[in-house]
């Protein structure tokens, strides 16, 4: 063994080697994914919407049940680019209950983000609070289908369609799932997609854009790829943000087995509520009305004075056993350093309270019911 194996090896034990992480990467069998890719050696296209980028967007449309779609290299850019795309101006509704992506995608199109405070039961944006926050500054609102709980989809819409504003859904959460028999990606003028390598589908690094106008797809399509139409033909500025094959082939392979790990994330959410719904003080996420889910996210919430205990002690002692929870979604995006001094987070009260309550568990298909149940019983032992 040389030295780079060493350190190597270490790098291994520092990211995985005895831990429970949050999640864990969906992969196919390496045989598969090696097949799948076997062709770029003759071909020698790597990029620029090649082969697999063309297959895996056809079948894409197909499982996500939508007019429409064009992939990028991950769900921020999918975020950014739309809002360029649909030429937003001033303000922004939004939650700040999210990944730092979501609000960032606001500020660098130069928009200004105003936070609309969250559900306490499912976490997403309050519709009884948006209306008040509409100025005639107002654009666009981004609603954020957290955890994969799906926004109240029918009010937000009735509340654009009376203000004349863009829906942009967040549905970074969301892969494969349906609202009322309808694919997720078909509400809103767009909902953008994550497909990273932590997502319940992924493309190692990717995401799309589902969207009903045909001008909005010309749109995106120039933005992603500098605006080129032709090789001596450059009508407008735009970016790079093309999904490279190798990444599609990823999406080609997992695409094949993401009904059987959501079925297996299904067991794993299932095992968790058995062993934690009835702890007092502890409230597990529910799956919505209407909604087929994709068991993305297992989100727990604390009450301290019925439990006896904290989210930080709770995730302390997770930790002090090698279990790496995570607290999603804290800090709230509108306390971001970045962002010091301009919003007040105590305008979105529930959020920030939540915020400070919530535990995201360990959850992926590969994890089994005796590591759920060492999970829970760690848990609740700290019941006090
Ligand atoms: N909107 C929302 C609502 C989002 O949640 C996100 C992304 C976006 C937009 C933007 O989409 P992308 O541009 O990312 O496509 C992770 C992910 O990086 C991020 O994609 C995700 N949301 C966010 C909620 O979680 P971190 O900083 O927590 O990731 P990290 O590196 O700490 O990984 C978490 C755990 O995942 C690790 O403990 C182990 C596991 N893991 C991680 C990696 C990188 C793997 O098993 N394999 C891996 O390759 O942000």
């Amino acid at each position: 063994m040389n030295s780079n194996d060493k350190n190597y090896t270490g790098m291994i034990d520092k990211f995985v080697t005895g831990k429970i992480l949050v999640t864990r990467s969906s992969m196919p069998a390496y045989e598969e994914y090696c097949e799948e890719i076997k062709d770029i050696w003759d071909t020698r296209w790597l990029t620029n919407m090649g082969p697999k980028h063309k297959k895996f967007q056809e079948e894409l449309k197909s499982y996500l049940g939508v007019e429409m779609i064009d992939l990028l290299t991950n769900g921020h850019m999918a975020l950014e680019l739309t809002m360029q795309a649909l030429g937003l101006t001033g303000e922004v509704i939004t939650t700040p209950f999210t990944f730092a992506s979501t609000t960032h995608a606001i500020v660098r199109n130069g928009l200004t983000p105003v936070f609309c405070d969250i559900n306490p039961d499912d976490f997403t944006i309050d519709v009884t609070k948006l209306e008040s926050l509409i100025t005639d500054k107002t654009s666009a609102i981004v609603p954020v289908h957290v955890y994969g709980n799906v926004c109240n989809i029918e009010e937000i819409q009735r509340i654009a369609d009376k203000y004349g504003l863009k829906v942009i859904y967040d549905a970074a959460h969301t892969f494969g799932e349906s609202y009322k028999g309808q694919g997720i990606g078909s509400f809103g003028d767009v909902s953008c997609f994550s497909f990273h390598a932590t997502k319940v589908f992924n493309t190692i690094e990717g995401g799309a854009v589902c969207f009903k106008d045909k001008a909005f797809g010309d749109k995106i399509y120039d933005l992603k790829n500098f605006g080129i139409h032709g090789p001596e033909i450059v009508e407008s500025v735009g970016a790079n943000a093309k999904m490279n094959e190798f990444c599609a082939a990823m999406g080609l392979c997992n695409l094949r087995h993401v009904d059987e790990e959501i079925a297996k994330r299904r067991a794993v959410v299932e095992r968790y509520h058995e062993r934690l719904d009835n702890i007092d003080g502890i409230r597990l996420n529910k799956v919505g009305k209407d909604v087929k889910p994709n068991y993305a996210y297992l989100p727990a919430v604390f009450d301290a004075e019925k439990f006896g205990c904290d989210r930080d002690e709770v995730f302390d002692e997770l930790a002090g056993h090698n279990i790496f929870a995570r607290k999603y979604f804290y800090p709230l995006t509108n306390t971001f350093e970045c962002f010091a001094g301009k919003y007040d987070p105590a305008e979105t009260p529930v959020a920030l309270d939540i915020s400070k309550r919530v535990l995201t568990l360990p959850l992926y298909a590969d994890l089994t019911a005796e590591q759920v149940d060492i999970i829970c019983d760690i848990i609740i032992s700290c019941k006090k």
